[in-house]
């Protein structure tokens, strides 16, 4: 208990100090303050121009990805992180985590982070796979806690039908924006 408020001040602190320098930059995930990849900061390349980084959100009684919907090309790596609460990211694949249906690509390899429940904890995962891929929270599935990846192009199981727990964006708006918000998404 002490270690995590100890924590929680150390990021309070890193993000203010971010603020000062940078004055008012436009961070849309809003105070996340990631300093945490080393001297250089996140490398991943990106081409959707936003940070490869997926927060995974509780706030009152909701509970969330942000952004819902995200475009990568093949070989990049997405960094799924915990903001508050605990959560987990794990692909719709039949016999992984809870799921009871496959809606990532043929041929991808799924995956599950396990409950991340520190605040900042991150799971990193590269997708090589073309196609559209669904993924969910382990403990908020039953409340509509998804998001969906897509990967060059939609493709695959995903295509055609939304997730029984919960609403995704539609790929080809995830295409045409790159990026969707949870805020966008959700009005
Ligand atoms: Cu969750």
């Amino acid at each position: 208990m002490d270690r995590r408020q100890i924590l929680k001040v150390a990021g309070f602190a890193a993000t203010g100090g971010l603020t000062g320098l940078t004055g008012c930059s436009s961070s849309s995930a809003g105070g996340d303050g990631n300093t945490d990849s080393g001297e250089t900061g996140n490398t991943n390349s990106s081409s959707n121009g936003e940070t490869n980084t997926i927060l995974m959100i509780t706030e009152g009684s909701e509970y969330y990805f942000d952004p819902i919907g995200l475009f990568v090309e093949s070989g990049e790596t997405i960094t799924f992180e915990n903001d508050s609460g605990g959560h987990s990211a794990t692909a719709y694949q039949e016999g992984t985590g809870s799921a009871s249906v496959t809606r990532i690509p043929d041929g991808a390899e799924a995956w599950d982070s396990g409950v991340l429940s520190q605040p900042n904890a991150t799971f990193e995962y590269t997708f090589e796979t073309a196609g559209t891929y669904d993924y969910f929270c382990t403990p908020h599935k039953s409340l509509g806690m998804v998001g969906r990846v897509v990967v060059n192009e939609p493709g695959g199981p995903a295509e055609g039908s939304m997730p029984q727990d919960g609403d995704v964006p539609e790929s080809q708006t995830i295409v045409d924006q790159r990026t969707v918000s949870y805020s966008d998404f959700s009005d």
